[in-house]
């Protein structure tokens, strides 16, 4: 297939050309024969440049990870040192390598009080199978094997292995990959979606009471001997943006301590800055007993991601003795590593979490709130670096477009048009952009999403 002569190509063409044998993830590759892929060459700070030579304001920080940007010539320095000094060794057999050492010991650092330790692995994905390995193999030492059901949540996303896909709440994923067992699902705090199905009005702290108080009712249904964990994203990131009502973390909370079952934070998107703290569990004040972290851990420079234990899951691990049997080839990658701590020094250093807390976040959100007044838009959401913008039929009567209209399609179709990255998740348009952002880019952003929302309502109308 595509055996096509390059001779007479643009670079874009060629790119494109040979892109057509590259099994694209979370995509119908039948749309990438219509219409091939945008070509991305290059990037630097908050712009990607593509092979058109168009330059395009990155508001999703490449897929929620860039979050300090891209061209941060320290972290490039890091990786190239590191590569040259010692490029591959394992964490297995008692060994471990200085940029490992080094990590663990800076995530000790900056991690909730009650975690002071890491297991690394390269992904998300695999942060969440070891979750899975850790919550049984605790359960399993405390003489409690029967502990095994963890509860998640619907439209929850927790990477695209079985075992994460599975924790995931996903219907699309679990329609092709099945759903491992001991894992079931309850209602996500979604309060907006809520209330357009019920046409009307529904308290949102009301609501968020429920929703936690739906947890609780699973659990008793189920039986606490049966329960290992509740897993949840602070802020749900792939499934929209959903910014809990304020009434729905403390209740979680209690009941998670009430029924004594292990809590799971997956930091994978809220953690390393998005909310201006260091995890959206600091934000939320969640004190979690494992948290899945990936993405902004090397602001996505080199595939690193782990998940962060408290002591108190250590020190069963410790005093109960054995293997634990599990593990990655790159568990804690010397290279990959050292990208983390380039990237983690140039956080503190920059005083990063601060500036965005003091004043980006302030003003992107306040500008956000402005694109609410497009008649377009029927809810906005935001926290920190989190945003997001809810398309609607009617705002007024809390009315969605029906599904097959592709509101958000067509928008992030407009945005790329029109030099902006934008995700649409349905249709939510969902911004992350990188933590650097300036207030000029942020002006660049809402003049553009304006114009494409306009384009949106015109093409739908
Ligand atoms: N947990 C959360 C909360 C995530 O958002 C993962 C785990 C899995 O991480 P890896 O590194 O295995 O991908 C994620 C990943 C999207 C999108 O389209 C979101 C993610 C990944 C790919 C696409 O929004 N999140």
């Amino acid at each position: 297939m595509n055996q096509t002569s390059t001779a007479n190509m643009s670079s874009t063409e060629m790119w494109q050309s040979m892109d057509g044998h590259h099994l694209h993830p979370f995509t119908n590759p039948n749309d990438l024969l219509q219409k091939p892929p945008r070509i991305i060459e290059s990037a630097r700070g908050v712009y990607l440049t593509d092979s058109e030579g168009n330059e395009l304001l990155d508001m999703m920080a490449g897929l929620w990870c860039v979050n300090m940007g891209y061209g941060q010539q320290d972290i490039i320095d890091a990786a190239t040192a590191q590569i040259n000094q010692l490029p591959y060794y394992n964490a297995f057999f008692k060994t471990s390598t200085p940029p490992a050492a080094e990590l663990s010991a800076l995530l000790a650092e900056i991690s909730p009080a009650h975690m002071h330790h890491a297991f690394f692995t390269s992904s998300g994905s695999e942060a969440n199978d070891t979750v899975l390995r850790l919550v049984w193999r605790y359960w399993d030492l405390l003489g409690k094997p029967e502990k095994r059901v963890v509860i998640s949540r619907k439209n929850a996303y927790h990477g695209s292995t079985i075992a994460a896909s599975s924790l995931g709440g996903m219907a699309d994923m679990h329609a092709q990959g099945g759903i491992i067992p001991d894992i079931v699902h309850v209602d996500e705090p979604n309060w907006f979606a809520r209330r357009c199905e019920l046409g009307g009005d529904l308290d949102r702290e009301e609501f968020g009471r429920q929703v936690a108080q739906s947890l609780a009712d699973k659990i008793e249904e189920l039986g606490v001997d049966k329960v290992a964990a509740f897993i949840a994203e602070p802020i749900q990131g792939a499934g929209g943006v959903i910014v809990p009502p304020d009434s729905y973390w403390p209740e979680v909370k209690k009941i998670c301590r009430h029924y004594g079952i292990l809590l799971v934070a997956d930091e994978v998107i809220c953690g390393f800055g998005r909310t201006g703290e260091w995890f959206g569990t600091n934000y939320y004040d969640l004190k979690p007993d494992l948290m899945p972290i990936a993405k902004g851990l090397s602001s996505g420079y080199l595939p690193i991601g782990g998940v962060i234990v408290a002591d108190h899951i250590m020190e069963v691990l410790i005093s109960q003795g054995g293997e634990f049997n599990h593990g990655y080839t790159y568990s804690g990658h010397p290279v990959c590593a050292a990208v983390a701590i380039a990237n983690l020094k140039l956080m503190i250093r920059e005083n990063i979490l601060q500036t965005v807390r003091e004043s980006t976040a302030p003003y992107l959100q306040s500008r956000l709130r402005e694109l609410g007044e497009h008649p377009l838009v029927g809810e906005v959401r935001g926290v920190g670096m989190f945003g997001a913008l809810e398309l609607v039929k009617d705002k007024d009567n809390y009315i969605k477009f029906h599904k097959d209209t592709g509101a958000g399609i067509i928008c992030r179709e407009f945005c790329f048009e029109n030099n902006l990255v934008m995700r649409a998740v349905g249709d939510s348009m969902i911004i992350s952009p990188p933590l650097i952002l300036q207030q000029a880019d942020i002006d660049v952003f809402v003049e553009r999403a304006w114009k494409c929302l306009d384009l949106t309502q015109k093409a739908i109308a």
